[in-house]
């Protein structure tokens, strides 16, 4: 009798784990509506469509959510700070699971995002950096390394003009190098131009170098291509180096030192920042010199990270994504293997 107790004991038990064991499966599937969990809403505030890099900055972020099956609430800020305030606050009204953004300039998100913290809604920042009085008003931040950047195009540069023997076409024993900014305020901006003059300032050739003249081409081809005709019509014989804070604005300058008669890539060496695929094609005829990589493709690193914290998972204050170094020689053979 006993015997036959236990065993009927040791049977319920086991269909008893069973049963835990498949809603435990049922309910850790990952936020999907088919794990039988709620579904996550994040309302991604972007800052608009200014260049080839923040396309494919966009198409990944919705393109994970769509895998990592989450709710995206997507807002386009039209290059505004304004409106990206206005989607975060209409992000909180409607009680979304969480909040990430692309600020478009470091500062002004102290009051909203604390809006957002007393809403108890965590805030991602994605891409650019803020600059806030409390850093806990955000949870995590992914993006890259906009210093290193700078540093990284000015170490190629110095490394390229002596490579090749490159003197300055005005003479003189300095290079002169003019400078398109991103859009003024950002985060990118500001780093990427410090990056470039701090390794210039340690490098022991920085005195063969000269910034003759720095201004924002607001990150777009036409800005670019714009302000470029301006630096042109000052010092058309003089300016043997363009520095452009992203690819975009090398390529509207390209058409510019075309339309003035020089050699975009020989007469003048044009190096910039982000790695698209339109810099690699300009690569490859001749007419850019070298990218140094911004990598655009955040989407499934935020959609893993707002997982983590929705679950109450520590996560990295600050993670930066990978990303490389492409002068022209290695173009041809990489351009088939570049992703945006
Ligand atoms: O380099 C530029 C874009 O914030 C890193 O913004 C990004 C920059 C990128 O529009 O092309």
């Amino acid at each position: 009798m006993k015997k036959i107790l236990a065993l009927v004991m040791a049977i319920m038990m086991m269909v008893v784990a069973a049963g835990c064991g498949g809603g435990n499966e049922k309910s850790s599937g990952s936020g999907s509506a088919a794990g039988g969990e709620k579904k996550i809403t994040m309302g991604f505030s972007q800052i608009g469509a200014e260049s080839e890099w923040r396309t494919a900055n966009t198409e990944s972020v919705k393109q994970a959510a769509k895998d990592a099956g989450i709710e995206l609430q997507f807002s386009d800020a039209q290059q505004k700070q304004e409106n990206q305030i206005k989607a975060i606050r209409s992000f909180i009204a409607q009680g979304v699971d969480i909040i990430a953004f692309v600020p478009i300039v470091e500062t002004g998100w102290d009051t909203v995002l604390k809006e957002a913290k007393d809403a108890k809604i965590p805030v991602i920042v994605v891409d650019r950096d803020v600059k806030l009085a409390d850093d806990s008003l955000y949870v995590a931040k992914i993006g890259t390394d906009s210093v290193k950047e700078g540093q990284n195009v000015f170490k190629w540069l110095d490394e390229y003009m002596k490579k090749n023997n490159k003197t300055p076409r005005a003479g003189g024993d300095q290079f002169q190098v003019v400078v398109l900014e991103g859009t003024v305020g950002s985060s990118v901006a500001i780093r990427r131009q410090e990056g470039f003059k701090n390794a210039m300032a340690e490098s022991a050739d920085g005195k063969k170098f000269n910034i003759l003249a720095s201004q924002t081409g607001e990150f777009t081809r036409q800005k670019g291509q714009e302000v470029m005709e301006s630096f042109l019509k000052s010092d058309r014989d003089k300016i043997d180096v363009l520095f452009a804070h992203n690819d975009d604005m090398a390529l509207g300058a390209i058409q510019a030192i075309e339309a003035a008669g020089l050699q975009p890539g020989k007469d003048i060496t044009i190096v910039s920042i982000d790695g698209v695929k339109g810099i690699f094609q300009a690569m490859i005829d001749g007419k850019a010199n070298c990218t140094v990589e911004c990598n655009p493709l955040q989407g499934p690193l935020l959609m893993e990270t707002a997982k983590k914290i929705l679950k109450g998972e520590k996560v990295e204050k600050l993670v930066y994504v990978d990303e490389g170094i492409f002068p022209a020689d290695v173009a041809e053979k990489t351009l088939p293997e570049r992703k945006y």
